[in-house]
């Protein structure tokens, strides 16, 4: 587990990478992580599961699980479980990347991995889902800045057929006045509206949460894992049930535990990029 956070580049985004995520509401970092950090993750969220289905007991205080079901486990509410969940929620090109979005500083404010299995029943549908309304956004420098960013890593290869993260693009501004279903009828009408991440393992997704979207349908036989981490500005709450564990936040840097708890809350220095400025080397 790495103990001291990393300086974060600023930016962390490329031009091309900010003006995707302004248009589209979201853009794919690829090979954010190496193949050891990915193996290392994926073996750790096939032990959490592997243990479950024998004992019952999660790994760890304060966490739980979205679901357990065969073809999809979820297990929630990471950094004190395991020091690659930790390094994970902290990496400093991640948490680059959320504050450059939020535009101060990030608190960690949702953490979960998942395992997704094809699914036995069809027809299939897409679950389209946003988790926050468009309306909390400012605009800094002429860019959109959302309160609630999420950095979702793929740790297995993403083609077609595999079921990487599907989201409807633009919708991240379209305001909620206009019914969710009504929009996701809309865009189920022309295709070209839906994208579907393909990537190769250890690319990440990072999208406005306000951005519907949802889990891909996975029509090959392989098993698709990701991990993710959800951020928002300091002097918000963390999302019911991912509250930071007290006794693991005493044994971490002040950096790392302001990252975790948001103690800083309304302490919050805008750190607004210019497009022009290219990203900062990593
Ligand atoms: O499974 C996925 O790719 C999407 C995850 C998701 O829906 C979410 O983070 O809200």
């Amino acid at each position: 587990m790495s103990d001291v956070l990393k300086p974060k580049p600023f930016p962390a985004l490329t031009p091309a990478q900010r003006l995707h995520l302004e248009i589209y509401g979201y853009v794919i970092i690829e090979n954010l992580l190496n193949q050891s950090e990915i193996d290392t993750i994926k073996d750790t969220l096939y032990s959490i599961e592997d243990d479950f289905k024998r004992t019952g007991k999660l790994p760890g205080p304060n966490c739980f699980n979205t679901s357990t079901s065969d073809e999809f486990f979820r297990i929630d509410n990471l950094p004190h479980l395991a020091p690659c969940f930790f390094d994970y929620i902290t990496h400093p090109h991640i948490v680059g990347m959320a504050e450059e979005i939020i535009g101060g500083p990030a608190r960690l404010q949702q953490s979960d991995a998942h395992i997704r299995r094809p699914k036995k029943e069809k027809p299939l549908k897409y679950g389209f889902h946003r988790g926050i309304n468009p309306a909390y956004s400012h605009y800094d420098k002429g860019l959109y800045h959302f309160s609630f960013i999420k950095a979702l890593t793929n740790l297995t290869d993403l083609g077609p057929d595999d079921g990487g993260t599907t989201v409807i693009a633009g919708t991240h501004k379209v305001p909620t006045d206009i019914p969710q279903e009504t929009i996701i009828n809309a865009a189920l009408e022309d295709p070209s509206m839906i994208h579907q991440v393909e990537a190769p393992a250890g690319s990440t997704l990072l999208f406005y949460e306000s951005l519907i979207h949802a889990a891909g349908i996975i029509k090959s036989d392989k098993d698709r894992l990701l991990i993710l981490g959800g951020y928002m500005p300091t002097m918000f709450q963390a999302w019911m049930g991912y509250d930071h564990d007290p006794d693991f936040v005493k044994t971490i840097s002040d950096e790392h535990r302001a990252l975790l708890t948001g103690e800083k809350k309304f302490s919050w220095p805008r750190s607004p990029r210019d497009l022009a400025v290219s990203a900062e080397e990593i």
